[in-house]
């Protein structure tokens, strides 16, 4: 009898109603956390699938049909919070062909908010707490085994009306003992899989995580699955990654998606050492902080094939850094972007827009700060309180707000600080990307890029089309722009 599982990344609103055009240049990197339990499954004897719904067009009832066609004894979903009432939508649907099937959780979300998750969703059996790899598999043979569940750390389950939490459950030392995530399991990998346009020089592209964990606690950041001890695979496992993506899928560009990948200093020169040896030409990408980078190293990780560093740059407000409990100032922020620029690698700056304390005056000074620095793209997100970070607890207390949840995807403004509007952030954030993006030497810098890498071009004007035509359906059929229609939707 097969031991059938399917793991699914449910559909989420990741792009407001109206602008589906959007898809051709935003990220599409695959659930790395089903890749890995759906490795660990296949390693313990079981048949996994998995179900990536927005990168196969799939909406809740297409993944209901889907499950219910291959009828498994077990359906896995990860969970961010914004995709929790999608998931649970998903799992009645399934739950009402099949009764027998048992749908466990875990993700982002369930490492925050396991309890009120289950309590609330009587359609989710069993959630997981934290990393998943070893859990899963304890977790599925006392299953099948009708045993006590008691036993099993980070795991939360439900008696009757009452949900029980175990202990979480200590952390591996070490990444290596990990199988190679499933990616001849994904469907369409990797074509089906790239980055946000600018974001990587040629395709196709994988993602890897190099280590797990993080010691800081910046406010806003949830980091409730993978916890404060940062652990790491060695650099030659790393390397042996690379090369069989390299060898067996033709990816010609790594998106290291690690909190701290600069952590060591040891560690990544003995990485970026390793992969100059191994003669594999791709390029790279990680995030990194702003106190970690020094000329030496950079010029190195240039060397190795690094094309950008990510540098969660916030603000331009120390005042506000200082409120989010981030180590760096600003002005060590310019340094690190101007070092890094300086090595011939690009930078991407992570901003958010709304924090608690924010002012037009803050305002201003993000503008001139992204002005002035040698900045190569601005990635600005909406602030959003997510479950698991220290200011949700400031703002909401352990209150939950279901009803933002679905809205919590970055690109919505579900709180507002004091004496500021969500119509004046509106307002702000577009002005804020316009600051940034419509200068002549940022045009020449995208025009120049288009084309080296004719690939972003035919994605921009796929784009471009998409809005075109969008913007003439809502013209015909006497709507508003569609730009109005957006925020209008947020309300
Ligand atoms: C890469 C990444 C992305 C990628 C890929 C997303 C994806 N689907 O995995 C992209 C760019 C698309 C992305 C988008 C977003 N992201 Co993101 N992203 C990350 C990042 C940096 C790494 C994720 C990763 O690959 N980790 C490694 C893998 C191995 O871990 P994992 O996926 O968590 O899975 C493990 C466990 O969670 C658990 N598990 C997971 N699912 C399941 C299911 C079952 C059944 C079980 C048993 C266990 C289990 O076991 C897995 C193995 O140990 C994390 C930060 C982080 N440190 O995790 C943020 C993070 C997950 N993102 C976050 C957010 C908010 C978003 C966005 C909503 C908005 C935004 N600002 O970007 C969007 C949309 C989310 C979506 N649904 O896709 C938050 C989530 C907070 C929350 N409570 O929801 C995080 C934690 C960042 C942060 N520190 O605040 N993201
Ligand atoms: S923002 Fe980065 S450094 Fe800060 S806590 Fe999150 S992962 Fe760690």
């Amino acid at each position: 009898m097969t031991r059938d599982i399917i793991f699914v990344n449910p559909p989420y609103e990741r792009i407001a109603p109206g602008y589906d055009f959007v898809r051709h240049v935003t990220n599409r990197a695959p659930s790395l956390g089903l890749l890995h339990l759906a490795a660990m499954a296949r390693e313990h004897g079981w048949t996994p699938t998995i179900v990536e719904s927005d990168v196969e067009g799939l909406d809740e009832a297409a993944v209901v049909r889907r499950i219910v066609e291959r009828a498994p004894r077990y359906v896995g979903i990860t969970l961010f919070t914004v995709g929790v009432w999608s998931a649970a939508t998903i799992a009645r649907g399934v739950k009402a062909s099949l009764p027998g099937v048992t749908v466990l959780v875990g993700g982002p979300h369930v490492s925050s908010m396991g309890r009120e998750t289950l309590e609330r969703f009587d359609c989710f059996d069993v959630a997981v707490a934290g990393e998943g790899d070893w859990a899963l598999i304890e977790l599925l043979e006392a299953l099948e085994a009708g045993a006590d569940l008691s036993p099993i750390g980070g795991v939360l389950w439900r008696d009757g009306e009452t949900v029980h939490e175990n202990p979480t459950r200590p952390i591996p030392k070490t990444l290596d003992d990990l199988p190679l995530p499933a990616w001849d399991l994904l469907p369409g990998f990797p074509h089906a899989y790239p980055p946000a346009i600018y974001d990587y020089p040629r395709g196709p592209v994988a993602t890897i995580a190099a280590s797990r964990g993080c010691p800081f606690h910046c406010r806003f950041c949830d980091t409730s699955t993978f916890g404060e001890r940062l652990r790491a695979y060695s650099p030659g496992r790393v390397v042996e990654m690379i090369r069989h993506l390299h060898d067996q899928w033709g990816v010609r560009h790594i998106m290291f998606v690690d909190d701290l990948f600069l952590a060591s200093r040891t560690r990544v020169t003995e990485f970026c050492e390793r992969l100059i040896e191994s003669g594999l030409r791709v390029t790279w990408t990680c995030t990194a902080r702003v106190d970690t980078v020094k000329p030496d190293v950079l010029a190195l990780m240039r060397r190795a094939g690094c094309w950008e560093i990510s540098f969660g740059l916030e603000t331009g407000s120390n005042e506000l850094l200082i409120a989010m409990d981030k180590a760096a100032r600003v002005e060590r922020s310019e340094e690190a972007v101007r070092w890094t620029h300086g090595a011939g690698i690009r930078t991407k700056g992570l901003f958010m827009l709304g924090y608690p304390g924010e002012t037009p005056e803050t305002i201003r000074l993000t503008r001139d700060f992204v002005r002035r620095i040698p900045m190569d793209i601005m990635n600005l997100t909406k602030f959003t309180p997510y479950p698991g970070s220290p200011i949700y607890v400031d703002l909401y207390g352990t209150k939950i707000r279901p009803d933002h949840w679905q809205k919590m995807n970055g690109m919505n403004f579900v709180w507002a600080p004091e004496g500021i509007s969500i119509h004046e952030l509106d307002r702000a954030y577009q002005g804020l990307l316009f600051a940034f993006y419509f200068r002549p030497k940022i045009a020449h810098h995208y025009i120049a890029l288009s084309l080296r890498y004719p690939a972003h071009l035919r994605r921009l004007l796929r784009f471009g089309a998409g809005y075109a035509r969008a913007k003439l359906r809502s013209l015909v059929s006497g709507k508003r722009g569609i730009l109005v229609q957006e925020a209008e939707s947020l309300r």
